[in-house]
């Protein structure tokens, strides 16, 4: 628990300091099932939830998240004052919230909870390593979804590969381009679900990224490095010229060698 809760806190910080997380903008989940929990002394039940949509993979587990309305910064200072916890039923078609018992006013798990629960629904059902769900709103990969030649998932893709090589290497699958939706809602969450085995990170039109991963910090690596990309990208338009870009020959090759070293 006290390694989870640390990789959030530092996570959230970094989202903060980045400008990635203005007001209560973004969200995180970790999967801790099989961490130990004393519920019964440390924290208090918010309620029952019925979800809208059953999560058939995630009975019985056991999630962290940012709760609904906080703020990242505050996530950092003291995650367990600005997170929920869920337990899953046993057939995935709701879920008990909890909050912890030194917390004031009651929590509710983040807005976007059926994005993040339809993402590690699929995780461990394809028995994934990964346990870590970030979304954020960085801000020149959202400035990007306003373009209408970059709204799909190949132009998005290649517009990352094409400005630094660390993109095409350590996001050899690319970025998967979910065209603007409700936020929260349960279209978002079918739409990111759907994709998140073919791809490295998640683009929400007009909205944010979402990564996932191994850790918090992991995640938050992949949205760094798309970032970075996106600022060039924008750095090169602004100072009046289009940049060049990696071939595709290199591109190619550098996605080889990221998928060998996977
Ligand atoms: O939690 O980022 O997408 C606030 C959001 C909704
Ligand atoms: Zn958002």
């Amino acid at each position: 628990m006290k390694s989870i809760l640390k990789d959030l806190a530092t996570t959230a910080g970094l989202l903060w300091q980045k400008g990635w997380a203005e007001a209560n903008a973004g969200n995180i989940s970790v999967n801790m099932t099989g961490v130990e929990l004393d519920l019964e002394s440390e924290f208090i039940a918010s309620g029952h939830v019925v979800s809208p949509v059953a999560f058939r993979s995630i009975g019985n587990r056991w999630f962290i998240a940012k709760a609904s309305g906080k703020r990242m910064r505050d996530v950092a200072h003291d995650p367990l004052q600005n997170c929920a916890v869920i337990h899953v039923d046993s057939k995935g078609d709701g879920y008990i919230g909890y909050y912890h018992k030194s917390v004031k006013e009651p929590l509710i798990p983040t807005s976007e909870l059926p994005s993040h629960l339809a993402v590690h629904d699929i995780l461990v059902k394809q028995k994934s390593p990964s346990r870590a769900v970030v979304h954020t709103h960085c801000p020149e990969l959202i400035a990007l979804t306003h373009l209408r030649e970059l709204q799909s998932t190949e132009a998005f893709s290649k517009l990352v590969w094409k400005m630094i090589p660390e993109c095409a290497v350590f996001l050899p699958h690319g970025v998967g381009y979910v065209p603007y939706l409700v936020p929260g809602s349960v279209d978002i969450a079918k739409a990111t679900a759907a994709m998140v085995s073919q791809h490295d990170l998640i683009i929400w039109g007009k909205h944010g990224a979402l990564a996932i991963a191994g850790t918090c910090e992991e995640a938050f690596d992949k949205i760094d490095l798309a970032a970075k990309a996106a600022f060039l990208f924008l750095t090169c338009r602004n100072a009046g010229f289009e940049p060049e870009g990696l071939t595709n020959q290199q591109i190619s090759f550098l996605r080889t060698l990221g998928k060998e070293n996977e």
